[in-house]
């Protein structure tokens, strides 16, 4: 097994199988100068979603900025495989670009947890100014070690419980519930200390173990509710808004490292300039979803007393912010004005 991943036989042959293909995609040349080079990304979301048109984005500045000498390739909808996956294939240099959520990589550096906490981050304006000022730079910067380089965060919104069986509205709605959780430790112990069962699973295989009663229910934002449609099978989308945690661009360091210093930082920089345009695609996002989804038949709840779940979840501030360098920055974000 894998010691970072836990990567079967299996996911070893599929990762193999997928790095072979990438070095294709590079080897008959789509794109790239002699000095240039075809950036290959991959995101779990389809091609329209806010995070995938960013990275799509970053692509045509960085053509324009670079004069032709770097563009991107995406590889949207989870075809390179599960984040996990393509996470590792990112450590070892087979993918460029990759775009994933900030709870997988829990279990590869300790300091993303900071930004996966429950009810750490009280505005979507917390948020935002602490992830693009230095603490969000600290996060990202912590996963250089791990052979990957943090370009910048984007919105994810705020996570809420949905379930096939009826509104939460206390923790104690959902006492035995089997309820499906990103692959972090952090999460698991999030959903426990609810009371609640926690499965560990990717996301593209929530919307079967909803359909057919494996999982009882899930948490994400409205756009991702959406667009996975498992509202059909989950229909109480319950505001729990129990957390901000944001997603992640990075690129492979052994990519980063074959580029030149002004190279990296027009990456870093590009990178950067695709925040406010995924800000942008992503509150309307968010607006489309909720109406959408409230003429779908969703049923929407407001949740009452929000401190029943956060005092519930508390505790697992204590267990996992652990490093003296995650308890400064969670005391320094928590003093920010939100
Ligand atoms: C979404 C995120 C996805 C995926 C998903 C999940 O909000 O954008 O990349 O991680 O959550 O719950 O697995």
């Amino acid at each position: 097994m894998n010691k970072l991943f836990g990567l079967n036989e299996v996911g070893k042959n599929r990762r193999d199988f997928i790095t072979a293909g990438l070095a294709g995609v590079v080897l008959t040349g789509c794109g790239g100068g002699a000095k240039g080079r075809t950036l290959l990304a991959a995101d779990a979301h389809p091609m329209d979603y806010p995070t995938v048109q960013a990275v799509v984005k970053m692509g045509e500045l960085l053509h324009s900025r670079s004069n032709g000498r770097f563009d991107v390739k995406m590889f949207a909808g989870g075809q390179l495989g599960s984040e996990r996956d393509t996470i590792e294939i990112t450590t070892f240099g087979g993918l460029d670009l990759n775009r994933v959520p900030i709870a997988p990589l829990n279990s590869v550096e300790p300091m993303t947890m900071v930004a996966s906490l429950p009810f750490l981050f009280r505005s979507t304006s917390h948020m935002r100014r602490a992830l693009d000022s230095d603490y969000g730079e600290e996060i990202l910067a912590a996963l250089k070690p791990h052979g990957l380089v943090g370009l910048c965060f984007y919105d994810s919104g705020v996570r809420s419980f949905y379930n096939i069986e009826g509104p939460i509205n206390t923790p104690a709605d959902m006492k035995g519930m089997k309820i499906r959780v990103q692959n972090s430790d952090l999460y698991v112990s999030m959903i426990k200390a609810l009371g609640a069962d926690a499965v560990p699973m990717s996301f593209g295989e929530v919307y079967q173990a909803l359909s057919q009663g494996v999982i009882d229910g899930a948490e994400n934002n409205w756009p991702s509710y959406h667009s996975t449609r498992h509202f059909e099978a989950a229909p109480y989308y319950s505001l729990s808004k129990h957390v901000m945690a944001p997603e992640i661009l990075m690129m492979s360091l052994s990519r980063w490292n074959k580029l030149s210093k002004s190279d990296r930082a027009l990456v870093k920089q590009t990178a950067k300039d695709s925040v406010h345009y995924m800000r942008e695609l992503w509150d309307a996002r968010v607006e489309n979803a909720k109406s959408t989804l409230l003429r779908s038949g969703a049923k929407v709840n407001d949740i009452a007393d929000l401190s029943l779940f956060s005092e519930k979840m508390r505790p697992v501030w204590n267990r996992y912010m652990i490093s003296n360098q995650q308890k400064a920055l969670v005391r320094k974000i928590e003093a920010m004005e939100f």
